[in-house]
């Protein structure tokens, strides 16, 4: 038989209450064995709130709560549920828990819950994840684009082509399977046609999976510069935080330094790195190695010069490696005096925005943070459409479709017999379906849901 499960669905920890959940064709009569109130919950209509005790096997009072009572199917699971509000405190929370057990439910595994939410079609996978996504989102921008998730929008348009690849697929196959009958309804011409208008439609959702990755985990920024500028400075004004060693010694910081920081809202990683200079020392020259990589890995490289210097050669060769990047140039240490190459940088910055600032004093740092959110918002959200990939295994399900679908088009247009660009439709239907979890195996099933916390 299904078992009734429960689990604490509140973060761990003493809050004002906390909330218990059954799910399961047991809940109600669950319910109603450890609580007392006016009336039982055995006759409560669907979404009523009683207010009474729950109490333990022995009769006594653990504490005072609110039960609401939700009879399939509307509701989260889709199942019979009762969630139980008790005040947050440790031993209320897990006495009642223990009653609710004892009277017959089982305890919960993580994301359960939401697993039986797939399971019953109330959701599909991709929004199952969403789930996961926004208990875990670290931000306000990443958690609305798990919300629209959540709410189907990635879900709509994958289900969409998918849809036409399998009406085109069923109409291949009646030709495949009676070539003899006068049926050309699904043309060569066709098949090509959508093919290539679905791998088209899949490749716009790829394109938002770079902005889904910032949206999702941050804006990579690295601090690049020659030795001493100020590179370690500048991370610890805008991490509020005195995380960097900072010393008038070049050559200070030799490993890279990574800080999650969060501007207004707007996350970034920012990465301090080895200055970046021609060297013998063997530690250091690991660490501009390093610096090298990071500047390569990062969405948006700061490329910090010394304002109280004239611009030197290693100024010159860290613009060069910057070039192809996404970057800011700031000239640091102004309250030493005006920089006088502000303009000739700026001439040749192909457009970056050029911005004088103090590390030390704060000058000009608002404006480099709102320069920083202007290109986070561009990049994370000017993919626009409310669709958006922020997860790799959506990623990869989607480019299986995508190479699957230009080797339909491709053996069409070549000549070959349209059951090879049969097979690869197929291929691409079950691809889609693995982010839908219509053709998901179970073992991914698991995996994923796996991923939750228990009471989810
Ligand atoms: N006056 C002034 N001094 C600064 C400013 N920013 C940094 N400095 C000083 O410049 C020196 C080098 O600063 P760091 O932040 O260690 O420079 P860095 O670029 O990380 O240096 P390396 O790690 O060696 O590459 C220190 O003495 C800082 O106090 C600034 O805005 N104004
Ligand atoms: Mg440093």
């Amino acid at each position: 038989m299904e078992r009734t499960i429960a689990a604490v669905s509140t973060p761990p920890g003493a809050g004002g209450i906390a909330v218990i959940r059954i799910s399961g064709s047991r809940a109600v009569e669950i319910g109603d064995t450890v609580f007392r109130g006016k009336d039982g919950l055995a006759d409560a209509e669907s979404h009523t709130v009683h207010y009474g005790f729950v109490v333990n096997s022995k009769g006594e009072k653990i504490d005072e709560v609110l039960v609401t009572v939700m009879r399939a199917p509307r509701t989260f699971t889709a199942e019979d549920t009762v969630e139980i509000s008790t005040h947050g405190g440790i031993m209320s929370v897990q006495g009642v828990l223990d009653a609710v057990i004892k009277a017959g439910a089982s305890a919960a595994e993580p994301g359960e819950f939401t697993k039986r939410a797939f399971l019953n079609g109330r959701i599909d996978l991709s929004q199952a994840e969403a789930v996961i996504d926004i208990i875990n989102s670290k931000n306000e921008l990443s958690r609305r684009s798990a919300l629209s998730q959540l709410e189907g929008g990635l879900s709509r348009e994958i289900r969409d082509v998918r849809q036409r690849l399998v009406s085109l697929a069923a109409g291949m196959q009646v030709i495949i399977d009676y070539p003899d009958e006068d049926l050309e309804d699904v043309t060569e011409q066709d098949i090509y046609d959508t093919a290539s208008e679905c791998a088209e439609r899949i490749k716009k959702l790829l394109d938002t999976a770079d902005s889904g990755k910032i949206l999702r985990d941050g804006l990579r920024t690295a601090i690049a510069g020659k030795p001493n500028v100020g590179k370690s400075s500048l991370l610890n004004s805008l991490a509020r935080a005195d995380r960097a060693i900072v010393t008038d010694i070049a050559g200070t910081t030799r490993d890279v330094i990574e800080e999650y920081v969060n501007l207004n809202g707007v996350p970034i990683i920012l990465t301090d790195t080895a200055g970046i200079r021609e060297t013998d020392d063997t530690v250091e020259k690991i660490g501009v190695e390093r610096s090298r990589r990071s500047i390569d890995e990062a969405d948006l490289v700061i490329v910090m010069l010394d304002g109280s210097e004239l611009l030197t050669d290693e100024d010159r060769e860290v613009l060069r490696e910057t070039r192809q990047k996404k970057r800011i140039i700031v000239i640091n240490k102004t309250d030493l005096g005006r920089p006088k190459y502000t303009e000739a940088v700026r001439a040749k910055a192909n457009g970056a925005p050029v911005l004088e600032v103090s590390a030390v004093t704060g000058q000009g740092l608002d404006a480099l943070a709102d320069e920083i959110k202007r290109m986070y918002h561009f990049g994370a959200v000017s993919a626009g459409s409310g669709a958006v990939i922020t997860n790799m295994r959506h990623k990869k399900a989607l480019i299986l479709a995508e190479d699957a679908l230009k080797r339909a088009a491709e053996a069409i247009r070549s000549g070959m017999p349209s059951d090879i660009a049969s097979i690869d439709i197929n291929e691409s239907i079950n691809a889609l379906g693995e982010i839908t979890g219509e053709t998901v195996s179970e073992d991914i099933v698991n995996e994923i849901f796996h991923n939750f916390c228990v009471g989810k």
